[in-house]
């Protein structure tokens, strides 16, 4: 499949996928649903992808549903919210999560609606120090979709959740990194170098265990304490069979840096 709608390249174990629709904030329509399944399914499959990082074109991170193809004339029929949210917002999200590999956002401008969740939905945020946070789905008589309903209190508590949620106040960089809704905010001359960095750590790291990181951490909300020590127990069992376990002691014996191969 070639791509309009993102760009999308793997290269030293880096999966890149950037919205691509600047003109229009990088908001969704059918054809770029389209275009990121099948992106992040090639993701899924290709063993040299060790990490992914998520971004936009131009000023904008991404501006969530294309407004434009929900225009309804008076007396036309309205569109199946929940067949849309069903078959792309969903898959989406269920995607991000699962990769067995770390996800980073790095978001380059604002990120409003189903943008924002989306990069929510990644295991790590970056932003720019001038992108901005918005739950603008009240302004137009929905709901947090993309899992906002479950991210935003989890990450931030029900009372900032809730004031998000409600006003669609606009949230700054700084202000989401310093109430936990994100990793980090840094300077925007710095954002694609940061974001990098981070890639790159992870794509020469450990790749089964960062993902096990990610599974454990993402199932910890769901369990009980025993439950969640058990799982633990499991992970570390499985990995402790593995190369890359074997290679970090190796590495701290010998007083040398890893060399992880993922396996
Ligand atoms: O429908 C379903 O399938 C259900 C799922 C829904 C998920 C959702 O995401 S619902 C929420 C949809 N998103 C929004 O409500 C956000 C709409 N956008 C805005 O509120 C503002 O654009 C921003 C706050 C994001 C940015 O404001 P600003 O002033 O920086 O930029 P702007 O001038 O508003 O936008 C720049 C251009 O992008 C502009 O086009 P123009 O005038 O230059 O030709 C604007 O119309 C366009 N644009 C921005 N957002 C969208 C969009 N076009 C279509 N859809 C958008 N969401």
């Amino acid at each position: 499949m070639s791509y309009e709608h993102i760009l999308f390249e793997v290269r030293d174990g880096v999966a890149r996928v950037t919205l691509n629709r600047p003109d229009r904030l990088n908001s969704f329509n059918d054809a770029m649903h389209a275009e990121l399944r099948d992106a992040l399914g090639h993701v899924r499959g290709d063993a040299s992808a060790r990490a992914m990082l998520l971004t936009g074109a131009g000023r904008g991170f991404c501006a969530g549903q294309d407004l434009s193809d929900r225009a309804v004339a008076p007396g036309g029929t309205a569109v199946d919210l929940g067949a849309s949210i069903e078959r792309n917002y969903k898959p989406l999200v269920l995607a991000l999560r699962a990769l067995p590999m770390p996800v980073v956002c790095a978001v380059n401008g604002v990120a409003a609606g189903a943008g924002a969740n989306i990069a929510l939905a990644c295991d790590i945020v970056i932003a720019a120090k001038s992108a901005s946070f918005i739950q603008a789905f009240c302004r137009i008589g929905l709901v947090p979709d993309s899992g906002g309903t479950f991210f935003l209190p989890r990450l931030v508590g029900t009372a900032r959740a809730m004031g998000l949620a409600l006003t669609g106040d606009k949230l700054s960089a700084e202000q989401a990194a310093a109430w936990g809704l994100i990793w980090k905010c840094v300077d925007d001359a710095e954002l694609a170098a940061a974001a990098d960095a981070l890639v790159a750590q992870f794509a020469t790291g450990p790749t089964r265990g960062l993902a096990a990181i990610k599974q454990s951490l993402q199932r910890s909300g769901a369990n009980d304490l025993e439950a969640q020590l058990d799982l633990e127990r499991d992970m570390q069992r499985a990995l402790g069979y593995g190369d890359d376990y074997r290679e970090g002691v190796a590495a701290f014996v010998d007083k040398r840096p890893p060399r992880f191969t993922g396996r």
